[in-house]
């Protein structure tokens, strides 16, 4: 069989087995409840299974063509944002629906998506969020249980999962993982005397970002004990930025903004105070410089926010308003011929 175009409509998988059915008399129908009936069909019958025949570069080049279409169509992106942790995510979703027009690129440093969300506190298994956080996981369709001011998600991982699996389905949004922004893509912010950038950039004058550098992360580790390995770039007139708190990961735009002289210094993220953080985060969610929009746990690196610890209503709202904020500057950028 010709191997499918580079996007093909999606379709529903046609069992293999539905051809078979029938071989084996002997066997009874019998239909577990739920079960679409195709599937609960091949129950029972096993003796007489096989899957269709295949030849394995043609599941190489199913991966690879897709993949390699996808960085060529993505490198020029509308919005990209670093990081698919709760706020990320939560961005994700918010700007995949409100804009099927946009080109949008979630770039994650791990193999895994989804940050710290995939647990609660301490490793415990529920997801605590503060009203009105609740209108989100609604928004989303997570269950959860009423408690009042706030809401439980029996499993951090069920918000995460529910999210991801809400944005990965979306055709205007690609999740590059395994992928680390290095560095960001800059241009003169219109602050230098001469509008050429050069000695602009060596005084710290004003830059917009304009897009992302890019390695695959394992690379990424491998700067210090292999010679020079130079990165990708993806251009987007405006970048999202929710790499979360510092470590050996986070923090990484508005650190390199510090090193790019475009701040001045870090406030560093405060102890814990749920009451003061979530508000402070959600409020101050912003453009940092121009084309950056920086939100979730990264934010508080910039503004000595408080930690909030184990509640994700803020990450997940702090993702809505990033998303709200992206889509007014791309807009401008867009009106102001400026990408
Ligand atoms: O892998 C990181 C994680 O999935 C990813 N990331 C970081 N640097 C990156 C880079 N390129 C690509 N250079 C990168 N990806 O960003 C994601 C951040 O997720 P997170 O869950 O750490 O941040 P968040 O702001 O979405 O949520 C933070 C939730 C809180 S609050 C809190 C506390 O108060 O102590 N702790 C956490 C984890």
């Amino acid at each position: 069989m010709a191997p499918s175009a580079v996007s093909p409509a999606q379709q529903h998988a046609q069992l293999a087995f539905a051809s078979k059915k029938g071989q084996d008399a002997t066997v009874d129908d019998h239909t577990p409840e739920g079960l679409s009936k195709p599937l609960a069909d091949m129950m029972g019958h096993w003796e007489n299974f096989s899957f269709e025949p295949i030849r394995e570069s043609t599941v190489s080049r199913a991966m690879t063509r897709r993949y390699f279409a996808d960085l060529d169509r993505h490198a020029e992106s509308d919005i990209v944002i670093i990081g698919a942790g709760s706020c990320g995510l939560s961005a994700a979703y918010t700007l995949g629906k409100l804009r099927p027009d946009l080109r949008i690129t979630l770039i994650e440093a791990s193999v895994s998506p989804g940050g710290g969300a995939w647990l609660g506190g301490q490793l415990f298994s529920a997801m605590v969020m503060r009203k009105p956080a609740d209108v989100f996981l609604r928004e989303v369709g997570v269950p959860y249980e009423d408690e009042g001011d706030y809401v439980v998600v029996k499993h951090a991982a069920l918000f995460t999962s529910t999210v991801l699996s809400r944005v990965l389905a979306m055709e205007n949004v690609k999740l590059f993982n395994a992928t680390a922004v290095e560095d960001l893509i800059t241009r003169p912010g219109g602050g230098g005397e001469d509008g050429d950038g050069d000695e602009d950039a060596a005084a710290g004058a004003a830059v917009r970002v304009a897009g992302v550098v890019t390695n695959w992360t394992l690379v990424s580790m491998h700067h210090d004990d292999q010679s020079c390995m130079d990165p990708n770039t993806i251009n987007a007139p405006v970048v999202i930025s929710t790499t979360g708190h510092d470590g050996p990961f986070g923090a990484f735009s508005v650190k390199r903004l510090v090193s790019m002289k475009q701040l001045e210094q870090l406030g560093g993220m405060r102890g814990l105070d749920m009451q003061r953080a979530e508000d402070a985060i959600v409020k101050n969610t912003r453009e940092i410089v121009p084309g950056l929009i920086v939100g979730g746990m990264e934010l508080s690196e910039i503004d000595g926010a408080n930690r909030m610890g184990p509640t994700f209503g803020a990450m997940a709202l702090s993702g809505v308003k990033a998303a709200e904020e992206a889509i007014r500057v791309f807009d401008l950028r867009k009106k102001q011929n400026e990408f």
